[in-house]
């Protein structure tokens, strides 16, 4: 897997491709932005990024990845910014491979200006793993993003160690709600008291809720009627191309 990898990243990451999973503003059921996702064709066959962004991470891979994939997708949004979607954002995952180099966060901002886009334009999704091991270079980048206007969105929430300290250092604008706890919905008691505490607790911190992984019908209702403010998941999309998002938008 990881000489496969060398080869695309060598290539100009030729066989990478990106795929945005809308997410929807909860009351209006409309695409305000998306994920930006991964995805490795290897001649035939789809690698899961779930097997080799470690891969890509361990080997440090993931920084020249990230650097093309920054340029792609900032094209990506303002051809899109062109065609008048002007407020639709991506929210992009960054590794704390990534995040611990030196000067990535000016990069992104230096192309956020190439390119003429508001800062509001992207956010940052991290992990609370990536936030356990946190560096001084972690903390400045993500400091620098936070102060220009870059939001950060806390991912996968609820599924690592350290969160709670790191809410109140971190100044994010959204909290995901881990698929996890999404899935509980309707039939784990539990899980719906976690996802009520996580609602009031982002609530209390002035941060919006995004839900990830909303699958039902149930699963949506219940979110809208407590509050939550963004929605993804496969019952209002799947992952989908650039081509495809633009009909989306049509009522945005
Ligand atoms: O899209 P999917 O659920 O298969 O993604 C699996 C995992 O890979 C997720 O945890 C997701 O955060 C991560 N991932 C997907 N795309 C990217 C990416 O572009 N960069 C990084 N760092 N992680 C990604
Ligand atoms: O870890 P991260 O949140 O970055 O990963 C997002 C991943 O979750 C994506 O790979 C995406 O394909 C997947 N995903 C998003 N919505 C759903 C859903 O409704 N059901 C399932 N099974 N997976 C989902
Ligand atoms: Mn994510
Ligand atoms: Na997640």
């Amino acid at each position: 897997l990881e000489q496969g990898l060398r080869k695309v990243v060598e290539s100009g990451c030729a066989g990478l491709e990106m795929r945005y999973q809308p997410i929807f503003d909860a009351q209006r059921l409309v695409p305000v932005g998306a994920e930006v996702l991964l995805r490795w064709q290897d001649g035939d066959d789809w690698v899961s990024p779930a097997e080799f962004i470690p891969v890509a991470e361990d080997s440090g891979m993931i920084v020249d990845i990230g650097a093309w994939q920054l340029g792609q997708v900032l094209q990506q949004l303002s051809e899109w910014d062109q065609q008048g979607h002007t407020q639709f954002y991506l929210s992009l995952n960054i590794s704390a491979v990534q995040l611990a180099r030196d000067g990535v966060a000016q990069r992104l901002l230096d192309m956020l200006e190439l390119h003429a886009l508001d800062r509001s334009r992207v956010v940052v999704e991290i992990t609370e793993t990536t936030l356990m091991g946190v560096t001084r270079q972690v903390e400045d980048n993500l400091t620098r993003l936070e102060s220009s206007g870059v939001r950060l969105s806390i991912d996968d929430f609820g599924t690592g160690y350290s969160s709670l300290g790191y809410l109140r250092e971190l100044d994010a604008s959204y909290l995901k709600i881990d698929r996890s706890f999404v899935i509980g919905i309707g039939n784990r008691d539990s899980d719906e008291e976690i996802v009520l505490a996580m609602l009031a607790l982002a609530k209390s911190l002035n941060m919006k809720v995004v839900a990830e992984g909303v699958d039902t019908n149930e699963q949506l209702q219940f979110l809208r009627q407590h509050g939550c403010d963004l929605i993804q998941g496969f019952l209002l999309s799947r992952p989908v191309t650039a081509a495809e998002i633009p009909p989306l938008l049509v009522g945005e």
